[in-house]
């Protein structure tokens, strides 16, 4: 019989086993893998495309002009169709079979959340497109410690390092989108009467609670607050309720695949409140969701600037639209964190160390296709902001333009 202690001592030789694992994997590979993880399957299957179009662009032209310290990019799909616990395999499978040296990835934050515990257990960098709740990068495993009293400096050193989370955002946080959706509907709208629904995922919630939070420091409260469930389509009898209590605004908290039968519903019930939303509903798939273009005409949506404008994307944005594809919502993010982590490993020589990579980017930023990047040793973005976009009668967005 193992007594509690034995079993201890075999459990941790096998965690430091599987550690050790990664990082010969990691070290031994002719190339070097990037995982791109994502809902390649499911309802959210086109913002994984996304993600990977971006990333697979990314990887061939680096590798086109030379690779990185004479070695190739490659790309590995991994599918956590947006389900928190198949992220979490497939996490441990990206370190503990794969060997990547870092992840873009991944989509929901509720499947990040938990494959970030797995990235900074294994000390792999991961760099998210497009998850923007604030608890990605606010994980209570990442404790900063104070460095300043140590003397011996390769041990000041080590501490210091320890403070760059090694989980890293290239796109904006729910606790700013809420605020810009706030103030567009209180100042701009000028809505009267807000229904706030949400589909009770860390980020829609999360975004609908933000939007909530700050239309409340505008002196509003929504006439209506309400979860619905995600995966479900018939959504009429809320839109009864709100039509019920008269409201001239819907905020969605969500993605696309139930914002599009939402606005549809709206519409079929003669329901002409504004329609507001956020970065869950970035691709053409909300067209599709909801029926048609008619149906999203007028919807707005919160999105940061959008990068197919910079001058630095211009030469990837023609080279995607001359293949057909065109770039929209998360690719040029996508695109963004493999150059990201091209630098950190170009720079550091390094494809083992997720922390000595992500210390690289703070301190040195990197130049990306959406400009300049810098970030916080928490991993967040220095710099990021949001606008408001609005569907036309085609089925595409472009931004409003309205200055607050
Ligand atoms: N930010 C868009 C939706 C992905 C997520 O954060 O869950």
């Amino acid at each position: 019989m193992f007594s509690v202690r034995n079993r201890f001592t075999l459990g941790m030789t096998l965690v430091a086993a599987l550690g050790l694992q990664s990082q010969l994997l990691r070290a031994a590979g002719k190339d070097i893998v990037i995982g791109v993880a994502g809902p390649h399957t499911g309802a959210n299957a086109p913002f994984g495309l996304q993600l990977w179009k971006g990333a697979e662009a990314a990887v061939k032209d680096i590798n086109d002009a030379g690779g990185i310290n004479g070695k190739k990019l490659r790309a590995v799909k991994a599918d956590d169709a947006c389900i928190p616990a198949q992220a979490k395999s497939v996490a441990n499978k990206l370190v503990n079979t794969e060997g990547v040296s870092a992840v873009v990835g991944h989509f929901c934050s509720s499947s990040t959340i938990p494959a970030a515990s797995v990235y900074r257990e294994n000390n792999v960098l991961m760099i998210t497109p497009a998850s923007t709740n604030p608890r990605v990068t606010e994980d209570a495993a990442f404790k900063p410690r104070d460095c300043s009293g140590i003397t011996d400096a390769g041990k000041k050193a080590k501490c210091e390092l320890q403070n760059h989370s090694v989980i890293m955002r290239m796109c904006g946080r729910d606790d700013q989108q809420g605020v810009e959706a706030a103030e567009f509907v209180h100042k701009v709208l000028k809505a009267k009467k807000v229904a706030i629904v949400h589909d009770k995922d860390t980020y829609g919630q999360g975004l609908a609670d933000a939007m909530k939070a700050h239309l409340k420091t505008l002196g509003q409260q929504p006439v209506i607050y309400e979860g619905l469930t995600r995966g479900e389509k018939d959504f009429n009898a809320l839109v009864t309720k709100i039509k019920a209590a008269q409201a001239d605004a819907v905020y969605f908290g969500g993605l696309h695949a139930e914002a599009g039968p939402l606005i549809r519903q709206m519409r079929e019930q003669g329901l002409k409140a504004a329609f507001i939303s956020g970065d869950g509903i970035v691709s053409e798939e909300f067209v599709s969701s909801a029926g048609g273009e008619k149906f999203v005409s007028g919807a707005y949506m919160t999105f940061g600037a959008d990068p197919r404008k910079l001058p630095n994307g211009k030469k990837v944005v023609d080279s995607f639209r001359k293949t057909g594809y065109e770039p929209e919502g998360y690719t040029l993010y996508s695109y963004a964190a493999v150059q990201a982590i091209a630098a950190a490993i170009k720079g550091t020589g390094e494809t083992r160390d997720g922390r000595k990579l992500s210390k690289w980017l703070f301190d040195n930023g990197a130049d990306t296709v959406m400009g300049k990047q810098n970030w916080t040793q928490k991993g967040d973005l220095q710099k990021s902001g949001y606008v408001m976009y609005v569907w036309d009668t085609k089925g595409k967005y472009a931004e409003v333009g309205n200055k607050l």
